[in-house]
């Protein structure tokens, strides 16, 4: 049966991605690498990795279904994962509020038989992919505060050169 590779992620407005590319841009003078495109600038949530296409058909249609309490990440400053060759853009500390949206959502995927990453949640914007430098971060520009409402599905298909990111649904934002 064919596979899907599934995230959840936090999508960023038009207007905080483009902040989000000023920030990669500055960063590469230091860092060298490659920009991701600003459409395709997220904050990953939960990554499941390949799924067959009935649960991700499931997954699809529970998504809208869910709620996640609204709150916000302050992006202040970047960060490096050395062996990935990433440069990325985060908060100092993972806020509590993400953290346990976080939780709340593995616990959810456990329902379904998905387990969670040994790894703690690092939340973080990857800006730049094959960094040529691997200097520890240095000062990031203002920071920039990062409300959210909800969370998406994001399909990712490999092309050569990359990744194309489709979102597929997305949760309910609480009203008032
Ligand atoms: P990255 O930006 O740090 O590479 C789509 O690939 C999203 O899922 C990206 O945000 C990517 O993080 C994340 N991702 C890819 N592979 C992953 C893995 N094995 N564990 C956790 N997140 C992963």
């Amino acid at each position: 049966m064919s596979a899907i590779r599934l995230f959840f992620a936090l999508w960023p407005s038009p207007a905080l991605a483009a902040s989000l590319a000023g920030w990669a841009e500055q960063a590469r003078l230091t860092w060298g690498g490659r920009p991701m495109r600003t459409e395709t600038l997220h904050l990953t949530l939960a990554f499941l990795g390949p799924v067959d296409a009935a649960l991700a058909d499931e997954l699809a249609a529970a998504t809208p279904e869910r709620r996640l309490p609204p709150g916000e990440v302050p992006l202040e400053r970047f960060g490096v994962f050395g062996r990935q060759r990433i440069l990325w853009a985060g908060p100092g500390e993972t806020p509590a509020g993400l953290q346990a949206a976080h939780d709340e959502l593995w616990q959810w995927l456990g329902g379904y038989g998905l387990a969670p990453p040994v790894q703690p949640f690092r939340p973080h914007v990857t800006l730049l992919r094959n960094i040529t430098h691997t200097h520890p971060p240095e000062e990031a520009p203002a920071p920039l505060a990062w409300r959210y409402d909800r969370m998406v599905l994001v399909a990712s298909e490999s092309l050569t050169g990359g990744s194309r990111y489709r979102i597929v649904a997305q949760s309910r934002p609480i009203e008032g």
